[in-house]
Parts: C-alpha cells; sequence; structure tokens
C-alpha cells in the first residue's frame, strides 16, 4: 500500500461506505480516497466525489484513470430484501457491477480489490450453528445466489489471472453513523432508533430469531487489516467467514431494557422471516483469526452501550 494508495470506493454512500471511508480517511487522507455513488452523497465532503453508476464500465475506467487509483472497495449491491423484490436487477447489478471492476484488475489498471460476501452465502441446508468456512451452501435468495456466485469468480480470477481480491463474508452490521438499506438484518439498527424516540418497536423477525451480528467498527477494521495483510498469508480468495456475536430480537431487546427499562418490542412477522430462517445461527471464522489475526473488540454488551450512547447524541444534535 504505502503513500502511493489512492482508494476508490463504489457505493460509499451506503451503510458501510460512510464508515469505511472515514477509516481510509484517517490512512491516506481523504483527497486520496474518491467516493463514488450513484447518488450524491451528503457526508464525506471531504472526498473527492464521482458520480458512478459501477454498470458503466466506460466512467468507472476514466475515474481509474484520473486518480491513478490502486485500490477498489466496490460495495454497490442490493442487499437480500431488495433483491428478492427485483432479482434481474439485482443479479444485474451484483455480477456485472463485481465483473466491471474484476477485468479491470486482470488488466493491471488497478492492484488490489476488495469486495464483500455475506452469510447469505449460506442455505437452508447448510450447518446452521458454527457455520464452517468450507460446508455445504446452498442459498435460495436472490442476494445469496449473487454472492456465492461472485466469490466463486472472485476465486477464479485470483487463480488463474493474479488478480488480488479480497473478501469478507460479513454478518449482520450495526452502527449508529449511518443506515443500513434493504437488508434482513436491518432490525438490529432500527430497533435501537424507535427504542429511543418511541419506546416501542415492531420487529418483522421472531422473537427467536439467532443471527450473526457484528459492531460496524469491526467489520469495517476487519476490511482495513485483511487488505493490509500480506499477499501470501490469505489463504482463501473466495470470501472468509467472520464472526463477532449472535443474538436474537428477544436478546437484543432484553439488553436495551437495561438502559431504558420501559421499552416494549412486538412482532410483525413478514417475509424477511424465510431469508433469515434459511442463513446461520453462528459462525466459525477461525481462518480469519489464523491467517490475518482477526479479533472483534464488540459484544453485545458493549454494542449494546455504544449504540444507544451515541444515537442519544446524534438525536439531541450533540
Ligand atoms: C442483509 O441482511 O442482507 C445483509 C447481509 C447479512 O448480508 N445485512
Amino acid at each position: 500500500m504505502g503513500t502511493s494508495t489512492k482508494v476508490l470506493v463504489i457505493g460509499a454512500g451506503g451503510q458501510i461506505g460512510i464508515e469505511l471511508c472515514e477509516a481510509l480517511n484517517k490512512l491516506y487522507g481523504s483527497e486520496n480516497v474518491i467516493a463514488s455513488d450513484i447518488k450524491p452523497i451528503d457526508a464525506l465532503s471531504n472526498n473527492p466525489f464521482e458520480q458512478l453508476d459501477v454498470l458503466n464500465s466506460v466512467k468507472l475506467n476514466e475515474i481509474i484513470q484520473k486518480y491513478r487509483i490502486t485500490d477498489v472497495y466496490l460495495l454497490a449491491a442490493l442487499l437480500s430484501a431488495t433483491a428478492e423484490k427485483n432479482p434481474s436487477y439485482a443479479w444485474k447489478l451484483n455480477m456485472e457491477g463485481l465483473f466491471n471492476v474484476l477485468e479491470l484488475a486482470k488488466e493491471k489498471h488497478i492492484q488490489k480489490v476488495f469486495w464483500p460476501s455475506s452469510i447469505a452465502v449460506f442455505g437452508p441446508t447448510t450447518p446452521k450453528v458454527n457455520t464452517p468456512q468450507y460446508t455445504v451452501m446452498d442459498p435460495n435468495t436472490v442476494y445469496g445466489i449473487s454472492k456465492l456466485a461472485g466469490e466463486r469468480w472472485c476465486e477464479w480470477y485470483a487463480q488463474k489471472h493474479q488478480v488480488d481480491v479480497r473478501s469478507i463474508r460479513y454478518p449482520g452490521l450495526i452502527g449508529w453513523k449511518s443506515q443500513p438499506g434493504g437488508g434482513t438484518t436491518d432490525y438490529a439498527v432500527h430497533i435501537f432508533y424507535d427504542a429511543l424516540q418511541k419506546g416501542h418497536y415492531t420487529c418483522f423477525l421472531r422473537e427467536d430469531t439467532m443471527l450473526p451480528m457484528m459492531h460496524i467498527e469491526d467489520a469495517v477494521r476487519a476490511t482495513i487489516e485483511l487488505m493490509h495483510t500480506p499477499s501470501e498469508k490469505i489463504t482463501i480468495r473466495s470470501s472468509y467467514n467472520l464472526a463477532a456475536m449472535s443474538f436474537t430480537p428477544q436478546q437484543l431487546a432484553e439488553k436495551i431494557q437495561n438502559y431504558l427499562p420501559n421499552f416494549k418490542i412486538d412482532y410483525q412477522i413478514d417475509f424477511r422471516q424465510n431469508i433469515a430462517d434459511s442463513w446461520p445461527q453462528s459462525i466459525d471464522d477461525s481462518y480469519a483469526r489464523r491467517d490475518w489475526g482477526w479479533k472483534e473488540f464488540y459484544d453485545l454488551d458493549k454494542l449494546v452501550q455504544n449504540m444507544l450512547e451515541n444515537i442519544r447524541k446524534k438525536l439531541n444534535g450533540k
């Protein structure tokens, strides 16, 4: 990496993008972190910005040449819930966007690629508890199918064309700076806002739905640590399992009630329940721990405290 690193973050206006750009700004300086998105971004006002639809490979290449980009973080995608409603666009965006970036890496226009995968690559017959890195993968959502196919392509480009692509299977991500959009794990962010603003939350998943989750600061740190790991230590070019904690809506609500005793939760289950039911409950991430020293900071207690404290300040305009 070094001082000549110039980063392009595609999909910088999303939940991960905002926080990732802020972390990359601290490492490289905001002038070296180019934010791009299909629509203008209000946050990230210090970063150079390019409006980009990642399906437009000509414009993508122009941006890469213009700024002499070395590393691309490709975050633009439709997530699990939205993808089920718009399967053909989800497939197009999630796959062609990746191809466009991998092809530029193959032609050596860029040096390194980060592309996020997800726990959605697993499916109903995958072992649900402590899901191994290598196991049955039979995703039954459009998002999961696109992520699994993407993983196979990443490995193929790495093996056949020496593309330096790195990836993590993110669990549900929870942070207070930016909002998630269109995922099945989004409840675990929305619940905090509703708890503080209304004292009540209606959850779209059943109370006992156990899913793997992570504080977004940990996910961003993992991403940057993986991108800084010497290439020879990276034994997985599809995507690394990554874990921090698992909990159910009921367990999360009980933790929130420790701070807000009058908080109430009820449940109105929708189509996202089927998606959640097809995913693992917990993840074995021993390869990430072994290969690049992954270790989470946030457990559930720290996460709840951090979310309530920061969202309260944000709502009070502090
Ligand atoms: C989603 O819920 O779709 C995402 C994910 C787990 O990939 N947060």
